[in-house]
C-alpha cells in the first residue's frame, strides 16, 4: 500500500477545511459535501469550531485516490492555533498551501511557507475561492513568485474568475508555451536538464519535463501552482492528480521482526470515557496491540511502558480498528495514560517536535469566577495543558494564582468557552503580560561534594553553564569519564538541570545554555545491591537545581523581551500620525518597505510584541479604517531600564 500524510496549510478562512470536504467527497468517503457556515464539516467537529466557523484544533482524516491512501491533517489557520500546525509539521510527507484568490499572500501565508521551505517539505499550491467576486489569476501568481519564492509552475488556466462558472484547466504537456515555462523553471536546479536544453531544444519531451518537475517537486525545490475553488469543486480533481503525481509517496513497510520502532505523537484527545487517546504517526517499525510499548522523553532513556489497548488506523477513509501499526501510517493509540504531545514512541524515538515557529509571547492570570472551581479549574486547565503543552500551566506559588502562556486574544477566548462548556467553569484573565527570557552574559561553574557540611545530599555535581545560539535550546555535555556515573543519574541530572533552567534569575525561563557536567560522585552499592546507603536519584534530583542556580548567579543573565516585526499598508496622509504613534509605542527600524503594487505607503520595522496588540487597536483611528497590519515574532532583546521579575511559580505545582 502507498502512503502521503498530507497537511493542508493556509492563512484563516482560506478553504482548507472546505476543501477537505471536498476532497473526501470527491474520494467517495462521505456522501454529502460539509459545509463550514452549517457546522457540518468532518474536521471541524468541536461545538466552539462549528459554532465559530474557524477551525481551532488540527483533525485528521483519510481518503483514497486509486491505490494511494492519503492521511489529511486539516490544521488551523489563525495565528492564535499556530501550536497545532507546527505539531503536525513533523509527521507530513507533503503539504497543500491554500492562498485566497481574493484576499492573495497574507502575512501568516508567508510565515508558513517560510517554515515549509526551511522544513523542506513538498508542498504544492493550491489557490482557491476562484468562484468568488475579485478573484485575481495573473495578480495571484505575480504575488506569488515575488511574496512566497520564485520557484513555482502554474499547472493550468483558469477562466470565468468571479463566477459560479469560474474553472480551471491543466495545460496539455503538449502545449509548447507549458512546456518552454517549465523547462525555464526545471534547468535552473537540474544540470543534465539544463545541458539537454542547450544542446538541443526539442531533446526535452513533455514526459522527460513532466518527471522532472515530479522530481523537483519532491524535493521541495519547486511548488506547482493549482487553482480552483472548493466550494464549486472547480480545478480540486486536477489537484487530486497533483497530489498523486508530484508529491512523495512512502511504502507502508511491512513488520519485520527485529525493525525497531520509531513514531512521533502529534495530537492528544480524550475520548468519551474520558481516556487518552494518542495519535502516532510511525517512522520505523511496528506497534501491536496487547503489546508492551516504550513512550515518552528522550533518547531511550525516561521512556515509560504501557500496553497498548487499541488502536486504529487511518486507511482511506474513517480510522479503523487494527492489530498493529506500521512505518508510514497514522493511528490513534488507546492505553498510554501518561502521553503527552510531542513524544517519541518507540527507544530509538527522538522525534518530539523542534521549534518551527515563534512562541507564546503573552501570559495571563486565570481567574474563576467562583472561587470553590479553583481545584476544578486547575485540574481542567491541565486537561487543556495534555492537548498544548505550550500554555505551560503553572500556579503562582504566593497567590496561588494560576497563569498560562498564549499566542493572543482568539486562544484567550477560545480557552474561556472550553473552560465553560467542557468544564462548567467560568473564567476570567487578568494581567496579560509579556512573557520574557533571560539570557546567559557569561560562563558560570558550581560544584557542591559530597561530605561537605552544606550538601545533605549523597552525589557530588559539578555543573558550568555556558551561552548557547538563540534557538538552539539546551545542550547537555560531560567533562566527566562516561561511565563514572550511572546512566540514571546522569539523566537525573539532565532532567533537573532542564527544568530548573524555566525559571532562571528573574524567573524567566533560560531558553538557551550549555550544561557541561564537571564534577561527579556517588556512593556505589555494596555487593548485595543498592541500598538506603548508597546514592539514588534522588539525590541527584534534589541537589542539581542548587547547583545550577549557583553556576546562574555566576554567569550572571539579562532579561530580554519579544520583538515582534511589522508590516504597515497605510493611506500616504496618514503617514505623519502614524509615525508619531509608532514612536509613543517604542517602534524601532521603520522604514518605508517596497510597495508590491500597493497604492498607499508601506512602513515595516519591529515593535516590542507587547505592543502589537496596542498598534492593532489604534490603527483604525489613525488611519480612517484603511491601514493594514501584518507582524510577526522577530526576535528576543534585552530589556532596557530595569528587569522585570516573574513571580516565581511553585515547582511542585508546574507539572500537575
Ligand atoms: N466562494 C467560496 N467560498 C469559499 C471557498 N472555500 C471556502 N469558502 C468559504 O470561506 C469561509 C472559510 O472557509 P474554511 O474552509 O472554514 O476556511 P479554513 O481555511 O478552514 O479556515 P480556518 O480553519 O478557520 O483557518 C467559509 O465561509 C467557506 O464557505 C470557495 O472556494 N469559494
Ligand atoms: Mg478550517
Amino acid at each position: 500500500m502507498h502512503l502521503l500524510n498530507l497537511g493542508i496549510l493556509a492563512h484563516v478562512d482560506a478553504g482548507k477545511t472546505s476543501l477537505t470536504e471536498r476532497l473526501l467527497f470527491d474520494a467517495g468517503v462521505t456522501d454529502q459535501i460539509g459545509r463550514v457556515d452549517d457546522g457540518s464539516t468532518q474536521t471541524d467537529t468541536l461545538a466552539l469550531e462549528r459554532e465559530r466557523g474557524i477551525t481551532i484544533k488540527a483533525a485528521v482524516v483519510s481518503f483514497a485516490i486509486g491505490d494511494l491512501t492519503v492521511n489529511l491533517i486539516d490544521t488551523p489557520g489563525h495565528p492564535d492555533f499556530i501550536a497545532e500546525v507546527e505539531r503536525s509539521l513533523g509527521v507530513l510527507d507533503g503539504a497543500v498551501l491554500v492562498i485566497s484568490a481574493v484576499e492573495g499572500v497574507q502575512a501568516q501565508t508567508r510565515v508558513l511557507m517560510r517554515t515549509l521551505r526551511r522544513l523542506r517539505i513538498p508542498t504544492v499550491i493550491f489557490v482557491n475561492k476562484i468562484d468568488r467576486c475579485g478573484a485575481g489569476y495573473d495578480r495571484l501568481l505575480a504575488e506569488i513568485a515575488a511574496k512566497l519564492g520564485p520557484a513555482i509552475v502554474a499547472m493550468g488556466a483558469a477562466h470565468d474568475l468571479g463566477t459560479a462558472a469560474a474553472a480551471w484547466e491543466p495545460y496539455d504537456p503538449a502545449d509548447p508555451g507549458f512546456a518552454n515555462r517549465l523547462a525555464d523553471v526545471l534547468t535552473l536546479r537540474d544540470d543534465t536538464l539544463l545541458a539537454d536544453y542547450v544542446a538541443h531544444e526539442h531533446a526535452l519531451t513533455g514526459r522527460r519535463l513532466r518527471s522532472a518537475l515530479a522530481d523537483q517537486a519532491r524535493k521541495a525545490l519547486v511548488y506547482p501552482v493549482y487553482f480552483g475553488s472548493a466550494i464549486t469543486g472547480a480545478g480540486v480533481g486536477s489537484l487530486t492528480a497533483g497530489l498523486a503525481e508530484l508529491l512523495p509517496v512512502t511504502s507502508h513497510q511491512a513488520c519485520t521482526g527485529n525493525a525497531r520502532c520509531r513514531g512521533t505523537v502529534f495530537k492528544v484527545e480524550r475520548g468519551p470515557a474520558g481516556e487518552k487517546i494518542a495519535y502516532v504517526r510511525m517512522f520505523e517499525g511496528t506497534a501491536n496491540v496487547r503489546k508492551p510499548l516504550r513512550y515518552g522523553g528522550a533518547v531511550g532513556n525516561t521512556g515509560k511502558i504501557a500496553k497498548v489497548t487499541g488502536i486504529s488506523v487511518f486507511a482511506g477513509g474513517p480510522a479503523i480498528p487494527a492489530e498493529s501499526v506500521q512505518a508510514g501510517q497514522i493511528a490513534k493509540l488507546r492505553g498510554l495514560a501518561d502521553v503527552r504531545v510531542g513524544d517519541a514512541i518507540g527507544e530509538e524515538g527522538t522525534t518530539s517536535p523542534g521549534r518551527h515557529f515563534a512562541p507564546p509571547t503573552l501570559q495571563a492570570v486565570v481567574v474563576p469566577a467562583s472561587a470553590a472551581d479553583r481545584p476544578a479549574l486547575h485540574a481542567a486547565l491541565s486537561r487543556l495543558a495534555e492537548q498544548d503543552p505550550l500554555i505551560n500551566l503553572r500556579q503562582d506559588a504566593v497567590r496561588q494564582e494560576l497563569l498560562v502562556s498564549l499566542y493572543g486574544e482568539v486562544q484567550k477566548e477560545v480557552i474561556q468557552a472550553t473552560l465553560a462548556a467542557e468544564f462548567g467553569i467560568e473564567v476570567g484573565f487578568m494581567q496579560t503580560s509579556t512573557i520574557c527570557i533571560e539570557r546567559l552574559v557569561g560562563a558560570g561553574a558550581a560544584a557542591k561534594f559530597m561530605g561537605d557540611g552544606a550538601n545533605p545530599f549523597k552525589a557530588t555535581i559539578g555543573l558550568r553553564l555556558g551561552p548557547a545560539a538563540p534557538g538552539s535550546g539546551m545542550r547537555f555535555e560531560l567533562e566527566i569519564e562516561r561511565g563514572a556515573l550511572p546512566a540514571a543519574f546522569l539523566t537525573a541530572i539532565e532532567e533537573t538541570a532542564s527544568q530548573t533552567l524555566t525559571e532562571g534569575l528573574w524567573g524567566w525561563a533560560v531558553p538557551d545554555c550549555v550544561v557541561t557536567v564537571t564534577h561527579s560522585g556517588y556512593v556505589p552499592p555494596p555487593p548485595q545491591g543498592w541500598s538506603k546507603f548508597s546514592s539514588s536519584a534522588a539525590d541527584f534530583r534534589r541537589l542539581t537545581p542548587l547547583v545550577v542556580m549557583a553556576a546562574l548567579k555566576r554567569a550572571r543573565t539579562i532579561v530580554c523581551e519579544p520583538i515582534s516585526n511589522f508590516r504597515l499598508e497605510i493611506p500616504p496622509d496618514s503617514v505623519p500620525v502614524v509615525l508619531r504613534a509608532l514612536a509613543r509605542l517604542g517602534a524601532m527600524k521603520q522604514a518605508p518597505g517596497g510597495a508590491d503594487g500597493f497604492a498607499g505607503a508601506v512602513l515595516t520595522g519591529e515593535l516590542p510584541s507587547g505592543r502589537v496588540r496596542e498598534l492593532q487597536q489604534q490603527l483604525p483611528g489613525l488611519t480612517g479604517g484603511e491601514g493594514v497590519l501584518e507582524s510577526g515574532f522577530a526576535r528576543y532583546q534585552e530589556v532596557s531600564g530595569e528587569f522585570p521579575v516573574r513571580r516565581r511559580p511553585d515547582p511542585l505545582c508546574r507539572d500537575e
